[in-house]
């Protein structure tokens, strides 16, 4: 550990440990749940660290919550409810209100500290709680999945911070059977799927499960975060039996005059980066396959 500096060290990613220089560390707490942080960094902006891990930072939140939002609502027409698991920070709350056609967003975080935290530090990305659209749920995602009524969601967006953990279950087959009964016929599902580089285990039993659960398509696709581990994360975008969903190919482009004027403009997605969001290297297409 070298002193002023911030490093994530975890089992998760053995062997390897990214770091950034720390400015002042503003926050320090510890929740029910988790251990949470923030700190100014002198390259990053902000950064939000649960339990040691980086969850975003104001630099490159963009390329996460932009791709995990557009992707799946853009590959299906019309998106009007949308259901948000983890997210506690607002950026996909954010994101998801560019959609002219939305008409409600349901969110279940898990631990409030993390919405007071990001509304008290990063107001760029909480901004997204201001739309009247949107009903915060403080909460299990598992339980509320299981208790929601059935084929009710668009879209529903999993958020979700690494398997060790409060999200441990958001990983699980069980989890992924409620997401696709409270999915409408056709409706998406998005949701952090690791790194190709880190986690091909992990994925593989996520597109296994989704495979299993999910009779439309099931896709994964990846986007670069500089600040999480190896530099990327990946996506699993599956839909429910009904109207096929072609994700790689969205039929509901988002365009910038769709964009409330007090939104920022997109920095990261647009229709040929979400493409080739799927297109996968050799290795991994030799373990995923596609379907
Ligand atoms: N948008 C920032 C990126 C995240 S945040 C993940 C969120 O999921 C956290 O706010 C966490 O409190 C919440 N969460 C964890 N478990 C649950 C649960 N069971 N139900 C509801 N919310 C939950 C993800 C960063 C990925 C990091 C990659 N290394």
């Amino acid at each position: 550990v070298i002193p002023g500096w911030f490093s994530e060290i975890s089992p998760m990613w053995p062997g390897e440990a990214h770091s950034l220089k720390i400015e002042k560390i503003l926050f320090q707490g510890k929740s029910e749940y988790q251990k949470v942080m923030v700190f100014q960094s002198s390259t990053y902006g902000k950064v939000l660290v649960l339990d040691g891990v980086i969850q975003l930072t104001e630099r490159d939140e963009c390329a996460y919550q932009e791709m995990i939002t557009h992707l799946p609502l853009c590959s299906i027409p019309n998106p009007k409810k949308v259901l948000v698991i983890g997210g506690g920070d607002g950026g996909v709350l954010r994101e998801v209100a560019r959609h002219s056609s939305i008409e409600k967003i349901d969110i279940c975080e898990i631990d409030n500290m993390v919405v007071e935290v990001s509304k008290q530090f990063f107001p760029e990305v909480a901004v997204g709680f201001n739309d009247p659209r949107v009903t915060l749920r403080i909460g299990d995602g598992v339980a509320f999945l299981k208790a929601a009524p059935e084929g009710t969601y668009d879209a529903v967006i999993v958020d979700s911070s690494d398997p060790i953990g409060p999200a441990q279950e958001l990983f699980e087959k069980p989890f992924f059977q409620s997401v696709a009964r409270a999915l409408r016929p056709g409706g998406v599902m998005c949701t952090q799927a690791e790194s190709i580089w880190l986690h091909m285990d992990i994925i593989e039993d996520i597109v296994s499960n989704c495979r299993h659960i999910f009779k439309g398509s099931v896709n994964y696709a990846w986007t670069t975060v500089p600040t999480y581990p190896s530099g990327m994360i990946g996506f699993m975008l599956c839909s429910t039996e009904g109207p096929l969903v072609d994700f790689k190919h969205p039929v509901n482009p988002i365009d910038q005059k769709d964009c409330q004027k007090s939104v920022r403009p997109l920095k990261f997605y647009n229709s040929e980066i979400h493409t080739a969001a799927f297109c996968l290297p050799s290795f991994a297409k030799r373990k995923i396959g596609s379907k």
